[in-house]
């Protein structure tokens, strides 16, 4: 399939002939989620994001954002980033041959990101502080210096984003709800705008971590924890237009906590075989947690692939066998101990 900007450009603002920078994005797959379905009482989609090509559902709106500022004839990108955005950014700034700098929270983000902002050349600065200050220090920069922000305040990041909405759409003719995880609230910003385009409205449903919950509080948390890092953010920048979107679609913005988010991320894993990050199974958390408040039919967004993250993964999950290469061990290590016994003759 060709990239989100070719497929909707009649829906988004670049005219034929315009320079486009892409990965061929979007088009993830929407699978049915079984056994989720059968614990919420409701049919349970999931579109899994993770399967852009950086893993991430930043690159609907990264490719966008990128696109402009070629257009705009910038040599260089900057981005605050608690670890997607600055993947994304550095991997779209390569292909555009443009300069990118991203700006993280010094050991906190997963693993998986930073090998590839760094892989793909960017000049990666770890900053000892938190997202929130990130973003407040690179605005102030691109006051002074000619670098095209591309955080999700940049409106062609909303743009490329709200793309997810309409294949959303396409693919399921009725929707009555829409459960997201947020963070900086771009994402539920853009799928809000996206909706409302193809005249669709699903109730949104926003998941924020305990710890990292101020639109659930109304204030801004100073110092933001959890375990799901991608959302570790006390102050969102699309603070109004999120709560408006929430109102608008009859919505709702929650909290879960760490240990929601973890168990939603092993069963995800382990009974519908869909590996997400801990920041992306916080959208299933809520919809466990909280219910489907009667919608029939639910999509939920994991928003990141869960090899993001190989740490939380190895801490969550369960210990791998040790085994001398001799067959009675091997028959022990794979037979034993599981009640599985050894297979019935045919
Ligand atoms: C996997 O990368 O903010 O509410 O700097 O990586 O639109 O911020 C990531 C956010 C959800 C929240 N899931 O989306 C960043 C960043 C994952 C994420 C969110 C993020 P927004």
């Amino acid at each position: 399939m060709p990239g989100v900007v070719e497929r909707y450009r009649d829906r988004l603002p670049f005219a034929p002939g315009d320079p486009v920078v892409s990965l061929n994005e979007g088009s993830t797959p929407l699978v049915h989620a079984a056994h989720v379905s059968g614990l919420v009482g409701a049919e349970v989609w999931l579109k899994l994001e993770g399967a852009n090509p950086t893993g991430s559902f930043k690159d609907r709106g990264m490719t966008c954002a990128v696109s402009a500022a070629v257009r705009e004839g910038a040599t260089a990108i900057i981005c605050a980033s608690t670890g997607n955005t600055a993947a994304s950014a550095a991997a779209y700034a390569a292909r555009a041959g443009l300069t990118g700098a991203v700006i993280v929270p010094a050991g906190k983000i997963a693993t998986g990101k930073l090998a590839q902002a760094l892989m793909h050349g960017a000049r990666v600065i770890a900053l000892r502080g938190n997202f929130d200050q990130a973003l407040t220090l690179v605005r102030a920069l691109t006051d002074r210096h000619p670098i095209a922000l591309v955080n999700s305040v940049n409106a062609f990041r909303l743009e490329g984003q709200k793309t997810a909405a309409f294949e959303l759409v396409e693919e399921l003719s009725e929707l009555d709800a829409l459960c997201v995880p947020v963070g900086n609230a771009g994402n539920i910003t853009a799928y809000w705008k996206g909706f409302r385009e193809v005249r669709a409205a699903p109730r949104l449903l926003g998941f924020q971590a305990e710890g990292a919950a101020p639109l659930v509080h109304g204030a801004p948390v100073a110092h933001p924890e959890t375990v799901a890092s991608a959302i570790r953010i006390g102050n969102p920048a699309r603070w109004e237009e999120a709560m408006e979107a929430m109102t608008a679609s009859r919505g709702e913005i929650r909290a879960v906590s760490d240990e929601e988010i973890l168990a939603a991320y092993r069963l995800l894993a382990s009974r519908e075989g869909v590996f997400c990050e801990p920041a992306s199974a916080a959208s299933v958390a809520g919809l466990l947690r909280y219910g489907p408040g009667g919608a029939r039919r639910v999509a939920c967004v994991l928003t990141g692939h869960g090899l993001k993250d190989p740490q939380t993964a190895l801490d969550h999950a369960g210990a791998v066998v040790p085994c001398v290469p001799e067959l009675d061990a091997v028959e022990e290590a794979v037979l034993g101990g599981t009640g599985a016994g050894p297979p019935e003759p045919a």
